[in-house]
């Protein structure tokens, strides 16, 4: 377990909840000095708090004055984006029934008061590490493997969250579909592995000029990438696609048997939510497909709108 490669560790994040000021304190001076401590002295400051703070452990007592700790460690677990952040209950109802029905409702741990600082901090780190490797774990199963751009799973998952935003906020968005130019052609001329070379650098230019950090780009399949741009109309699209285009034309990747370019071009199909009749990503993804296949039959190497 302790050879699987992590990425470099932040100061770990805690949510400390409890309604006494003396076990914050408690608590804060057992962790404070190597990770970041949040508090809080109710239920609902709990929920706020895990949601703005997306901590990687809280620590969470039965004790609260308004919502139990059952009653936050359920609502924690019910919503996907606090589902996976590990609860330990630290309470002086260390009793059988307590413990039982905290570990049932998905708390990792159940820890008694008095607290005893070198056991919780010990107990802290082991879920702290799991925690650490389930978001490992959960990441790689969104990245693809020859690229290390996002995958066709965590497009259509972004791509049916994002437009849920965007009706709901009334804000375009946009989809670029990418398709390398001839590229059949260039694995018979190059050789298949030469073929996943060219494409990892199509991939690393592409996401170098994705600039805003909610843009997302990715891998939808063989030669194909996919954008998906929140907030961004078409002219706004258009513009990206055409950068896009320009930074994969600027690699000057010799490729002789393409018709095209003396080098590897990539055309682009752009398709804005403000086009389509319906909010679907079957809408958006056929729009964009369209408009690729129209870039296509121009001649390639080119942005259609
Ligand atoms: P067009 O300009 O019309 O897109 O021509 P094309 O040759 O790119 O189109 P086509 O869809 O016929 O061929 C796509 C090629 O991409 C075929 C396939 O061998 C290659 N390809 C798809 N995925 C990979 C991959 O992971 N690695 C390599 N090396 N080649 C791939
Ligand atoms: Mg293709
Ligand atoms: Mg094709
Ligand atoms: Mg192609």
């Amino acid at each position: 377990m302790s050879s699987m490669p992590l990425p470099p560790l932040d100061r770990p994040r805690l949510l400390v909840v409890d309604e006494q000021p003396a076990n914050i304190q408690a608590l804060y001076r057992t962790f404070a000095s190597d990770h970041q401590v949040f508090m809080a002295t109710s239920g609902r400051q709990a929920l706020e708090l895990a949601q703005e703070r997306r901590p990687d452990l809280v620590l969470l007592d039965l004790d609260l004055p308004d919502l139990d700790g059952f009653e936050v460690c359920t609502r924690l677990q019910a919503d996907p984006a606090t589902r996976h952040i590990p609860v330990v209950f630290v309470t002086a109802h260390n009793d059988e029934a307590a413990e039982a029905r905290g570990l049932a409702l998905g708390a990792v741990d159940f820890i008694g008061k008095p607290i005893r600082p070198a056991i919780v901090r010990a107990r802290v780190q082991t879920h702290l590490l799991l925690k650490r490797q389930g978001d490992v774990l959960r990441d790689l199963a969104f990245l693809d493997g020859l690229t290390g751009l996002h995958n066709r799973r965590a497009f259509d998952e972004r791509l049916a969250a994002e437009l849920r935003h965007a009706a709901r906020d009334r804000t375009p968005l946009s989809l670029v579909m990418i398709d390398v130019d001839r590229f059949k052609r260039y694995n018979d001329h190059y050789g298949h592995l030469a073929g996943d070379d060219a494409l990892r650098q199509v991939a690393a230019a592409l996401r170098a000029g994705m600039l805003r950090p909610m843009d997302l780009v990715t891998r939808f399949g063989g030669e194909e990438f996919a954008c998906v741009l929140p907030g961004t109309d078409l002219p706004g699209a258009l513009a990206v696609a055409e950068r896009l285009r320009a930074a994969v034309a600027a690699l000057r990747m010799p490729h002789p048997t393409s018709e095209v370019q003396p080098h590897l071009s990539i055309s682009l199909g752009v398709a804005c939510t403000t086009q389509v009749p319906v909010l679907t990503p079957q809408a958006l993804l056929a729009g964009a497909d369209a408009a690729l296949y129209q870039a296509k039959s121009a001649g390639r190497d080119r942005v259609q709108g």
